[in-house]
């Protein structure tokens, strides 16, 4: 990244100096590699088995008859076009990744997921889930999980998992409001709003304003996500045990997130997103709650100055989840 970069601009500069046009050419052409990121979309048929799916819609194609495969190509143009476009980023590995979609996976699969190499949705059994298609945040929920293997890598267990899913979440929430271009103040802050089926009472599968609110209801209960350290779940590092609950205790730094955002004001992908997504990159597999907290206030320091508004929300939203920086 950065050193690439600087060896990059050395060798412009010598070139110039020389004045050897052949090497600046090279160099230019490098350097202007087309933004790709070409989609694939499969369809599984039921299977949980990859390989047997069939290519049903590929960069170049129009709209195909299948609504799922169309939602998540048209979802993957939407991310790879904010990646793009806010952060600069190309695609997940920012060096044009191939974006692989698998769609139908498994009869009646209530989930989604990303595997390490493409992003996988299943129908929902109709009962209780509908499409994982059908929310954009979910979609770029899961295109997240491979931007954050191909940054900080963040171990997908307690703390650091937290901070893997809660990045997904931040994605997920930007891509949507960034579609829709809501401020802040303007966005429901819900992941998944779309993917219960009318019949069951909840809102979504998380809330980013107030985790712990996104459904209580007969079947799953109450939303169990703590929106402060006080109330941090401790659960077993086992899949049973959401592997240290990293989809419940996620709800801490989604709060802090939404608490910057509101509190720096207008669009969340702009400076919130920027301390947030520098921060990422500044992240290990190891980072917890605390230095990821840290590195937001040095991030929000060094892009917008040392007592700005922005470095001042910051540190206000982390006091108010229980983590002071
Ligand atoms: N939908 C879940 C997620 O992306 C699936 C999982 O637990 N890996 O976090
Ligand atoms: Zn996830
Ligand atoms: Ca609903």
């Amino acid at each position: 990244g950065e050193i690439r970069q600087a060896a990059l601009a050395t060798l412009v500069t010598t070139a110039n100096l020389r004045g050897e046009r052949t090497v600046r050419g090279l160099i230019a052409g490098a350097l202007a590699a087309p933004a790709d990121g070409r989609r694939s979309v499969y369809d599984c048929k039921g299977s949980t088995f990859l390989p047997f799916a069939t290519l049903v819609r590929s960069e170049d194609d129009g709209p195909v008859a299948d609504p799922s495969a169309n939602r998540a190509f048209d979802g993957f143009g939407s991310i790879r076009q904010f990646f793009r476009d806010v952060f600069q980023r190309n695609s997940i590995d920012d060096r044009g990744m191939r974006l692989q979609g698998y769609v139908h996976r498994g009869h009646r699969y209530n989930n989604a997921f990303w595997d390490g190499q493409e992003m996988v949705f299943g129908d929902g059994d109709g009962l209780v889930f509908s499409d994982f298609t059908g929310s954009l945040d979910v979609i770029a929920h899961e295109l997240g999980h491979g931007v954050t293997e191909h940054t900080a890598g963040l171990e997908y267990h307690r703390q650091s998992g937290a901070l893997n899913e809660s990045l997904s979440d931040v994605v997920g929430s930007m891509v949507k409001q960034w579609a829709l271009q809501q401020t802040a103040d303007q966005a429901d802050w819900l992941i998944g709003a779309e993917v219960f089926t009318p019949t069951i009472d909840a809102d979504a599968l998380r809330s980013m304003r107030a985790p712990g609110t996104a459904f209580d209801n007969k079947l799953f209960g109450k939303d169990p996500q703590p929106d402060h350290m006080d109330r941090f779940v401790e659960l077993p590092d086992t899949d049973e045990g959401d592997w240290g609950g990293v989809h419940i205790n996620s709800g801490i730094p989604n709060k802090a997130f939404y608490l910057v955002a509101t509190g720096i004001g207008g669009n969340s992908w702009e400076a919130p997103g920027r301390i947030w997504y520098e921060s990422l990159k500044a992240s290990t597999s190891t980072t917890q709650f605390q230095d990821f907290a840290d590195t937001t206030y040095q991030k929000a320091g060094q892009l917008y100055g040392t007592g700005s508004n922005q470095q001042q929300a910051v540190k206000e939203a982390w006091a108010e989840v229980g983590i002071p920086v």
